[in-house]
Parts: C-alpha cells; structure tokens; sequence
C-alpha cells in the first residue's frame, strides 16, 4: 500500500554555501531516501529551503557590510543552484523569508499564545550599550560552563553540544563590539518545555528504544534526565519574523521558533502548486514524518519542534530523525570561516560531469555512526578502483561483448539461472539498509551486485566458449546483461545521473523498485542497445594534485590571517576595482542633522561638483572640526536618501583604537577631484 512520507532535510543557514560536511551530512542521504520511497510507489514530499533568519546571517551581513536581506538573496540562490546541480531531488526548496512563511509562522506563534501556552517573562539580557542592541544567542561569545571551550555562542556549545543560554557564559562578551556587555530587562515568550517532559518519555525514550539511532536516542535521553527548561521563543532583534502581538514592538520570533515551521510552510507551498492538501502530509496519522538532520540539531528536532507540534496539537510527530555525525576534510574539522571545506558550488564547476562521484564517495563515507573524513585521495581511488573498476567496467564489457557476438541485441537465455536471484537480494538488501537508515551498507550491497557480475563474467568468459559453446555464451550474455540493467535501476537513488545514463544506452524505462525485486527479467531476449559508452572516466593524479594544492594554500593564508581581523571578503578581480570612482574632496560647509545624535549633513567640494554627503561622524567631530579638510570621497556611489536628505557619495573612514573615527586624507594636500587607485 502506498504510503504518505513527508521527509525533511535541515534547512540550511543562507550565510555561505554548502560544503561536503552537510551534504554527506544530510542531503545526499536524504536524497537517497526521498528516491528510494519514489521508486517504492510512495506519496513523497521532500521539502527544504533556506533558513534565512537567525544571527548566523546578521553577523556575516555586518562583516560584509551588506543588509541581511543582501546576504540571503545571495546564498539562497548559490545554495539553491548546487543542490539541483548535485541531483537533490527536493520536491520544494523554499525560504524562510517568504510571505507564505512568515504567515504561517505567525499564525502557528499565535495559536500557541492564544491558547495559553507560552509563559511571559521579564529577564536580564544582556545588552551591548555601544551597538544599541541586545545580545541574543550567537551575538555573545564566552567560556562554555561545561567543557571550558573559549569562544563558545551563547545558544550552543560547538565542542561538548550543550544547549546554552548566554547569562550561563562565564566571562560574556558582545561579538559585535567585543565590549563587555551589561544586563537590561526585557520582556520575552518562552515555551515551558519541563511540561512536556512526561510526553516527550513516553514518546522517545520508551517509544523508540529499538528503532532510532543510537545517537539521537542517547542525546535526548540525557536532556531529559537533566530535566528542561522553559525556553524563550521570542528575541530583542530587528532580523526574523515578528511577533504577531500588540507591545512586540522590536521582537522576532526565535530562529528555531520559526525555521523548523518552514517545513509546514514549505510543505504548503508546494501542496498549492500541485495540487495537494498539506494537511494530509502533516496533520493525517498515515503520514510518515522524517527528519535528516546533523548531530547540533538534535535537540531543536527532538525536544523544542515536537513540544512546539505538540502544544498546538494537530501534528504528527516524526517516526524517525536520522541524525548524522559529522565529516572532516583532510582529518581537520570542517570550518567555514577559515574555508576548510570542499564547496559544493566550486565541486560541480570543477568537475562538470562527476556529480555521481561525489555522491559516490560522501555515501561511502556518511558519518553515520562516527565522525568520518574525506581525503582527495579517497576520492580518487574510490572513483578509479571502484566507479571506474568495478561498475563502470562492468557495463561496459558487457555493452561491448553485446555488439561484438550479437549486433547489440541481447541473446536468448535462460530466466530461471540461479545468478539472477543475486539481483533479488541486492534491491531487497538495499531497500532493508535503507528502511535502517544505513546508507554505508546499502551502498555496498549495490556495489557486490556489480563485483557479481565482473566475477560472473571472469568464470563465464563468454569470449572463450562463444567458439564452442555458443549456448553457454549466449546464456551469460543473457545473465550479464539482466544484472547490467538490475544495477541501472538500483543504483538511481545513489547515482541517479548514472542510472539514467545507463539506462539509455540499455534503451530501457526506469522501473518502480518492486518490479526489479520480483521480476525475471529486466530486458527481454532480442532487445537491441546502443553503443557503449563509458559512464565514469579515470581521475588524474593531477587533477587531485590541484586540490590538495587549493587547500595547502587556505592553510598558509589561515596562518598568516590574524584570527581577530574581519575574514576578507570575497575576492574581486581588477575590473571591478575600476569601477569605483575615488577621489579626493574639501568639506566645505558641516552642520548637525536634527534628532540624529550620529549624523552631520555636509557640503564638499569634489572637483567635479559641489554635492550634499550625509555622514555619520557626529559622535566623532563637531561641524566646525570637519570644515576645510580635505578627504577622500566614493563619488560614484548610487544616491540614498539618510533621514529624508538625499546623500550623494560617501567619505572614507576608519576607526581609532578609541572608537572615534578618523578621516582617510592623502599625505599632502592636493586639488580636489583627483582619481584615487
Ligand atoms: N539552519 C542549520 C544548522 O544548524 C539550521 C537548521 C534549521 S532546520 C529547521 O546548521
Ligand atoms: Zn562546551
């Protein structure tokens, strides 16, 4: 009987792009997934999308000095393209900060409040008095009260996993300024998890003894001996979904409030465009909710999301959240920041054709149970000793052996061989592996399917008994070809550009999973193919070379980099340079903006004109300090309007070790409009 499965992947943070650590962490293997439960004649609804609040994308937005919602547009759209590239399948790939989300985040936050379940409190926060702002979750930094770990956020400890809030920071320190911050009350909504501790019990922790993973079992058992918290579900901060209440002035709801909703609200997108009720998805119990998702999210996917579900009361819960560990490069810890990563984005332009091969070697080493490592040279050997030497050879004798002896046209023969029961287990073995979430094993069960066949044909050697024995040749040629086509099918939720590769030149139609399971054949007596064609290509040594050159070099540039210093940003080429139009510049005439403590309106004298500049260096010099310097202007900048003034360029500045700002000037006075570069 079909079945309604509604598989999730963690929505990504729209702050950079993916890397192989999430994908071998989550979407590749809810990828393989989401295809399997296709071929298996499933209802599937395989959702994500961007997560596109939350201070991960405030930060990076200030580093750039761009706005968040530049950050998101950007990421979302790079995000977006690697997946498709790489073949995630999604069925919807949305974004946080859509209209559709939004409402619904708000109307689900709303019945929630309605329906008394959050708690009001008043609390200390801490504040940055220097920025204005108070300092949510990974705004703070400091020394983790468990494991001792510097630097640790102020939501999560990155090395010992611990939830945190940030007055339990020993030594806190605002990571917008790195002031020291100071405590200021405000009002929050919290969601008193301790009351549904009983729930969460009798659902997990005796519910799913057998069939979750240990991991995740393990995680959440040891946060429920510890006993919850009520939590805030709301922050003092201007990037997020606002909190649908009269006196919310100024508060967004909580990033892990609003992003696990995506799901529904994703969910419901794609349900109108296609004509689905998403409610059968989420609010019917013949549905089977699945969460892909890395070890840190744990505790959002299993304790906070499922309270959330539960307090509003229409949901299902998950039947399983496949947790992954997580995977290092070149055995050092992935990191973002310091661009230890292989990016997927540079993955498929680098390597246009070879999508599979990294699918291939992510899958074989999913950190399913373990932290795991990718090397280059794993990957290359991977890639010629098995896709090239063992599957890829595989198909390609037995296409070639086909036009030799038989024009292309598969010979007569026998459909009870016992061989061809080797094609039974294997698709039963993997759709069992996969059912356990144990995509390392599926995988390899796929690859005996073809080890069969190459060893099948070794003992066989149709091109010695063709002489004599034509039947026998013709018989394993039969065979050969019935496994050749077994692995087009079966390997397509694992290398589906392969499959359908393979498949073509077979001429033969993807199959649903059942039918490869249980039929006899897979392609009939007299079926003519195509040429052979190769469907992998050896890896050069050079090729792996170049990459580990790539990261060679980010390790000299991690270590000359001061690690306090802003990241660099992304890298221009001289074109763009030119064309910024730098000049210099006299102020002529300065006077304050009223009701605006920062901010001085100014009259300079470019040498090309004489233009109105907005500044906001009243903190730093009075009007009469400013008049007659001469400084450096960015002429060319697209006017904007700063508190109804329109300003016309902007001056170039920097910051003094005490905070005041200081004008970038040349050395010697020279005429105004003089091109800087
Ligand atoms: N945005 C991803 C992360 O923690 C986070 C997942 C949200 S899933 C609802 O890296
Ligand atoms: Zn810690």
């Amino acid at each position: 009987m079909s079945k309604r499965k509604l598989i999730t992947a963690a929505l990504p943070y729209a702050n950079g792009p993916v890397h192989i650590g999430h994908l071998a962490g989550v979407y590749i293997p809810a990828d393989v997934y989401a295809r399997l439960q296709r071929r298996l004649g499933n209802d599937v609804a395989f959702i994500c999308g961007s997560d596109e609040h939350g201070i991960p994308i405030t930060i990076r937005a200030k580093k750039e000095g761009v706005s968040p919602q530049d950050i998101v547009d950007k990421y979302h759209e790079i995000i977006k393209k690697s997946f498709s590239d790489l073949g995630i399948s999604f069925d919807e790939y949305s974004r946080t900060t859509s209209k559709n989300h939004h409402n619904l985040s708000q109307k689900f936050f709303k019945n929630l409040y309605d329906n008394g379940k959050f708690t009001e409190e008043v609390s200390e926060q801490y504040y940055d008095e220097q920025a204005g702002e108070f300092l949510a979750d990974r705004y703070i930094v400091g020394t983790c009260p468990n494991c001792g770990n510097d630097n640790t956020y102020g939501d999560q400890c990155e090395k010992c996993g611990s939830t945190l809030s940030p007055a339990e920071l020993i030594n806190p320190k605002s990571a917008l300024s790195g002031n020291i911050p100071i405590l200021k009350e405000t009002k929050n909504w919290y969601l008193p998890l301790n009351k549904y501790e009983d729930f969460l019990n009798e659902w997990i922790i005796e519910g799913h003894k057998n069939d979750w993973k240990t991991n995740v079992y393990g995680q959440v058992k040891s946060w429920l001996n510890d006993g919850l918290k009520p939590r805030a579900m709301t922050r003092d901060l201007n990037w997020g979904v606002p909190v649908p209440l009269p006196n919310a002035e100024g508060k967004v709801m909580y990033v892990w409030f609003d992003a696990p909703i995506g799901y529904i609200s994703f969910t419901k997108e794609w349900a109108e465009k296609n004509n689905k009720n998403w409610k059968d998805y989420w609010q019917n119990e013949n549905s089977d909710l699945v969460h892909f998702i890395g070890k840190d999210n744990i505790v959002f996917h299993c304790i906070i999301f499922p309270s959330m579900l539960k307090a509003h009361g229409e949901y299902i819960m998950p039947t399983n959240v496949p947790a992954f560990e997580f995977l290092n490069l070149e055995n050092d810890k992935i990191s973002t920041s310091r661009n230890w990563a292989v990016w997927a984005h540079e993955y498929v332009e680098e390597f246009p054709e070879q999508q599979d091969v990294l699918r291939y070697t992510l899958l074989s080493s999913a950190p399913e149970t373990k932290d795991n490592n990718f090397t280059w040279k794993d990957f290359q050997t991977k890639n010629n000793s098995e896709l090239v030497g063992i599957f890829g050879n595989f198909i390609n004798r037995v296409a070639v052996l086909m036009h030799k002896y038989y024009n292309g046209k598969i010979p007569t023969g026998n459909e009870n061989a016992v061989e061809l029961s080797e094609i039974t287990k294997a698709a039963k073995e993997i759709r069992e592996f996969l059912d356990k979430y144990e995509f390392r094993n599926a995988l390899s069960s796929l690859m005996n399917l073809a080890r069969f066949g190459n060893q099948y044909l070794q003992t066989e050697e149709p091109w010695k008994t063709i002489k004599d024995n034509p039947e026998k040749a013709a018989q394993s040629l039969f065979v050969s070809a019935q496994i050749a086509v077994a692995l087009g099918q079966l390997c397509e939720p694992f290398l589906p550009f392969t499959s359908a590769k393979l498949l073509k030149m077979f001429g033969i139609e993807q199959q649903s999973w059942d039918m490869v399971e249980n039929s006899k054949t897979l392609i009939n007596s007299g079926h003519a193919i195509h040429e052979a064609s190769l469907l992998f290509s050896k890896i050069e040594d050079e090729t792996i070379e170049y990459q580990i050159q790539k990261l060679e070099k980010t390790k000299i540039n991690n270590a000359k980099t001061n690690p306090k210093a802003n990241p660099m940003k992304d890298e221009i080429i001289f074109d763009d340079f030119t064309k910024i139009d730098l000049r210099t510049a006299t102020i002529l005439e300065a006077v304050k903006v009223e009701k605006a403590d920062k901010l001085l309106q100014l009259k300079v004298d470019t040498g090309v004109d004489i233009r109105t500049v907005v500044s906001g260096i009243a903190e730093s010099f009075s009007p009469e300090e400013v008049i007659g310097k001469q400084v450096m202007i960015l002429l060319n900048l697209a006017p904007r309007k700063i508190r109804g003034i329109e300003s016309q360029g902007m001056l170039l500045l920097t910051t003094k070790p005490d905070g005041k700002l200081s004008f970038v000037t040349p050395d010697d006075k020279v005429e105004n409009g003089i091109e800087i570069g």
